[in-house]
């Protein structure tokens, strides 16, 4: 039967009883077997309006409904259990998001596989290291343990790939400014022999931002794929969309609690 990996996620109400019930939800489908969860994280929020600490947790099962039907039980379950779309980004009682399906690489309008965030953030990546960390990334084709652990390194380099120059420098001056655990400059001034070196050994740098130019995308198809992030997708500027990369993959969970089966 297909493995499918799903996040927990949420900062309002009794989190730990809304992930308990999401659970029990889960595990009572009958198109779904064998769920593990992992320890559930307290984490720091990432975004503006994400509010207080979130509780994150991990889930990893088998099912035999495809993907899309797997989201819309998703979604109806954070629906029953209390979770109004009001802020795109804004706190929830619950967020459910379908990670990685199998080895399915999907871009559908509802739904894309891998999840675009799930390599880099590490409020998904500690508790899906714990209980799936040798499922392969589709895109990245290295493992959930190995994208984590490449994120662990202080200080974290960070290169800063594309735009114009004016744009790259302020960007990296902004970075170097507002974290400081992270080793940042353009991608452009760092020397082919090193650049050899580091994808040689996994892929450094940590981090690889793109600011574009957004169509075409040849420039960036170029780049080496495990530590590139398309900052253009996001619909934040750029500066903003690099701000939300780097809290998610620097800021550091800490276990709450096991799963209490209830
Ligand atoms: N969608 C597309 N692909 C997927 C997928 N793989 N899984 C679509 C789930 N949904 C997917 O999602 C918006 C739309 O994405 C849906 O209509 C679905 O069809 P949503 O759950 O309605 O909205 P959202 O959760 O506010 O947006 P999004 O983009 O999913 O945000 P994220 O990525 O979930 O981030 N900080 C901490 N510490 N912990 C967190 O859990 N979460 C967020 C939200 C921000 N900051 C956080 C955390
Ligand atoms: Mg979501």
């Amino acid at each position: 039967m297909p493995r499918a990996l799903v996040s927990l996620g949420g900062n309002e109400g009794d989190v730990r009883a809304t992930f308990r019930a999401a659970m029990e939800s889960l595990r009572r489908h009958p198109q779904i077997d064998a769920v593990r969860a992992s320890r559930i994280y307290s984490t720091p929020p990432v975004g503006d309006v994400a509010g207080g600490s979130f509780l994150n947790a991990a889930a990893d099962l088998t099912t035999s409904l495809d993907p899309l039907l797997l989201l819309d039980l998703l979604q109806a379950t954070e629906h029953q259990l209390g979770r109004v779309r009001a802020l795109h980004w804004g706190p929830r009682t619950l967020d459910l998001d379908l990670l990685a399906f199998d080895d399915r690489i999907i871009d559908h309008p509802r739904l894309t596989l891998p999840h675009p965030g799930c390599w880099y953030r590490r409020f998904v990546l500690d508790p899906l290291a714990e209980i799936a960390g040798d499922f392969v990334h589709p895109e990245k084709e290295t493992t959930f343990r190995c994208l984590r652990e490449r994120l662990l390194v202080r200080p974290l380099c960070v290169r800063v790939a594309g735009g114009d120059d004016a744009t790259r420098s302020r960007l990296v001056a902004d970075l170097v400014d507002g974290f400081d655990t992270i080793e940042c400059g353009p991608w452009e001034s760092v020397k082919d022999s090193e650049r050899a070196d580091g994808e040689k050994r996994g892929g450094s740098p940590g981090l690889l931002l793109w600011l574009g130019p957004g169509a075409g995308r040849s420039e960036f198809s170029e780049l080496p794929i495990v530590p590139r992030v398309d900052l253009t997708a996001f619909p934040e500027s750029l500066d903003v969309a690099a701000r939300y990369v780097l809290e998610a993959a620097l800021g550091e969970p800490r276990v709450e609690s096991s799963f209490d089966p209830g």
